[in-house]
C-alpha cells in the first residue's frame, strides 16, 4: 500500500481569503499548505470541515505578553498562557513587544523577551521594541543591528510617565527607524492635556474609574495624531497609529491619508463594542475596563467602522493587557484606588476574532472577507509576514482556524484561557467560534483542548516590508534642493 501523500487533509470546507471564498480541501505536508483543490488524495490525517468555514489563523499585531509595563508590573500573562488564550480564539501568529525601560539596554532586552517567549510560546511570534530611552547607543548602534536581526517595528509612547518620550527624542526615533527601515507604531496620546486632566479631577474628588474615561480628553487623540502625522512627514517615515478611539482620531488619520502619507492605523474590539459607560461600576468593579485610550461612546463605534469600512483604518489587534483584578493586577495600590493607581489595559487575545466574527460575519457587518482581511492578511502584509502567514495559499505556513459558524458561546469569566481571571465581555453570546486551530499543520486547539506545546512557537524574523518603505517625497524643510543645500536626512 502507498503512503498517503499528505500529512493532513482538510475536506470539503468553505475557505476564505481576502479575494475569494470557495469550497476546497486543503492538504498539509509537513509545515505549509501543499495543495488546494476538489477530491484531493488522502492524507495521513483527515478533518471532515463541511458546513465549516476555513481561515487563516488570525494575527494579532498589538499585545502585551509577560511585558513590564507602563504601570511599572508584569501584565498578568506567561508566554505560554497569553498564547493559548490567543490559539482558543483562533489566533496562530502574535507580535508582542520587548520593552526598554529607561536605563535598560536594548540588546539585553530583547535576549529577555526571547528566552521568555522561546519557553512558553504555542504560536509563532514577533516583537516591536518599544523604545523609552533613545541614547545614541540605542539610536546609532542598537536600532540598526536589531532591525536587521529581524525586529523591524520600534513602538514610541507619546504618554504615560514611565515610557513617553517628548518631540525631539521622537524626532531621533524617527530618523532611527527611516535609516534602519523600520516601521514606527506609536501610542499617541496627548500628555499633558491628560496628567491636567488627571491632577483636576483627584483635586475635587472624582476618583472612581470612570473618571478615567473623562481624563483622556477627546482631543488628546486627535492632537497627538497631528503631530505626530506632521514629524513622521518631516522625517518621512511611515507610521503605525495605534488604538484609535474617536470619530476626530480617524478623521485625522484620513486626512493624512488623503494626502498620501504613509500613515497606517488600527483599532481594537473594545473601541467597537465598549463605551466609557462600561467604566461606571460600583466601587473599583469599573477598573476591569480601564484601559488607554478608553472606550468611548456608540457614536465613534459608528465612525470607527465607517473608517475600516473604508480603509482609513487597516488592522483590528487586540492590545492585550491582562491585569488581574486583585492586588497583583489592578487593585496593587489599594482594594479602593484612585483611577491613577489603577494599571491600564484590558485581557483580549482570546476573544477579539469570536467578536469580530458574530459582528461582521454572523451579523453581516462589512462580511467574512474583510474579517479575514483585517484580522489576518493586513497586519501581515504590514509587519511582513505575508505570505507565509495571513492566507490560505499554496506554500504558507498552514496556520489555519476552522470555523463553526454556527456555533453560540455566551463568554463568562471561567471560560478564559488567559491569566487575567475576567473578560470584560462576560455575559455576550455570540455566534460563530474557532472549533480546530493549526499552527504549522499541527493542531493545537480542538474540541475545546489544547494540544499545544510550550515552547512550540517560532521566532518570525521580519525585515521592514513595504509598509515601512519611505515615500521618497521630501518637504522642503529636509530637502538640500529646496533648503539653502543643507543635508538633514
Ligand atoms: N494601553 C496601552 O497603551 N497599552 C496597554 C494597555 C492599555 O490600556
Ligand atoms: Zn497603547
Ligand atoms: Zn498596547
Amino acid at each position: 500500500m502507498t503512503e498517503p501523500a499528505y500529512d493532513l487533509v482538510i475536506r470539503k470546507g468553505r475557505v476564505a481569503t481576502v479575494s475569494d471564498v470557495f469550497e476546497a480541501d486543503i492538504a498539509i505536508a509537513g509545515e505549509v499548505i501543499v495543495a488546494i483543490g476538489r477530491d484531493l488524495p488522502a492524507g495521513k490525517r483527515e478533518i471532515d470541515a463541511r458546513g465549516k468555514l476555513v481561515l487563516p489563523g488570525g494575527v494579532d499585531s498589538h499585545a502585551h505578553i509577560e511585558q513590564l509595563s507602563a504601570a511599572g508590573i508584569i501584565n498578568a500573562d506567561t508566554f505560554q498562557s497569553g498564547t493559548t488564550s490567543a490559539a482558543f480564539g483562533g489566533t496562530t501568529t502574535v507580535i508582542s513587544f520587548a520593552a526598554q525601560h529607561v536605563g535598560m539596554a536594548l540588546p539585553q532586552v530583547l535576549e529577555d523577551y526571547h528566552a521568555l517567549a522561546a519557553k512558553g510560546a504555542v504560536i509563532d511570534y514577533a516583537f516591536h521594541m518599544i523604545i523609552a530611552d533613545p541614547t545614541p547607543e540605542t539610536l546609532q548602534n542598537d536600532i540598526p543591528a536589531l532591525v536587521k536581526q529581524g525586529h523591524s517595528s520600534i513602538k514610541i509612547f507619546m504618554t504615560y510617565d514611565r515610557l513617553k518620550i517628548d518631540d525631539e527624542p521622537l524626532l531621533d526615533v524617527l530618523v532611527a527607524a527611516r535609516e534602519s527601515g523600520a516601521l514606527l507604531c506609536a501610542h499617541a496620546e496627548n500628555h499633558g492635556i491628560i496628567s491636567w486632566m488627571v491632577k483636576r479631577l483627584l483635586s475635587r474628588g472624582y476618583t472612581q474609574p470612570k473618571y478615567h474615561a473623562i481624563s483622556h480628553a477627546r482631543f488628546s487623540e486627535a492632537e497627538a495624531f497631528n503631530r505626530l502625522i506632521g514629524m513622521a512627514s518631516l522625517i518621512d517615515q511611515p507610521i503605525m497609529i495605534y488604538h484609535v478611539s474617536t470619530a476626530e482620531g480617524a478623521k485625522v488619520i484620513r486626512d493624512a491619508r488623503g494626502q498620501g502619507l504613509k500613515v497606517f492605523a488600527e483599532t481594537c474590539p473594545q473601541y467597537l463594542f465598549l463605551t466609557a459607560e462600561d467604566l461606571d461600576k460600583p466601587g473599583a468593579e469599573g477598573a476591569k475596563w480601564m484601559c488607554s485610550p478608553p472606550p468611548r461612546h456608540a457614536s465613534d463605534h459608528e465612525a470607527l467602522w465607517q473608517s475600516l469600512a473604508l480603509g482609513d483604518l487597516q488592522t483590528i489587534s487586540s492590545d492585550h493587557a491582562p491585569y488581574r483584578f486583585d492586588e497583583t493586577g489592578k487593585l496593587r495600590a489599594s482594594g479602593n484606588p484612585n483611577f491613577k493607581q489603577i494599571a491600564n489595559g484590558l485581557p483580549g487575545l482570546e476573544t477579539r476574532l469570536p467578536l469580530l466574527f458574530d459582528a461582521m460575519v454572523s451579523k453581516g457587518r462589512l462580511g467574512l472577507q474583510k474579517f479575514v482581511d483585517l484580522t489576518a492578511t493586513a497586519p501581515a502584509k504590514i509587519y511582513n509576514l505575508h505570505p507565509r502567514k495571513g492566507s490560505i495559499a499554496i506554500g504558507a505556513d498552514a496556520d489555519i482556524a476552522i470555523w463553526d459558524p454556527d456555533r453560540e458561546v455566551t463568554l463568562t469569566d471561567a471560560a478564559m484561557h488567559d491569566l487575567a481571571g475576567y473578560t470584560p465581555y462576560a455575559g455576550r453570546t455570540l455566534r460563530g467560534w474557532p472549533v480546530t486551530v493549526l499552527s504549522r499543520g499541527r493542531v493545537i486547539v480542538e474540541n475545546g483542548t489544547s494540544l499545544a506545546v510550550a515552547g512550540s512557537g517560532r521566532f518570525l524574523a521580519r525585515c521592514g516590508g513595504d509598509a515601512a518603505i519611505p515615500t521618497g517625497r521630501l518637504v522642503a524643510d529636509m530637502d538640500p534642493a529646496r533648503n539653502f543645500g543643507a543635508t538633514l536626512l
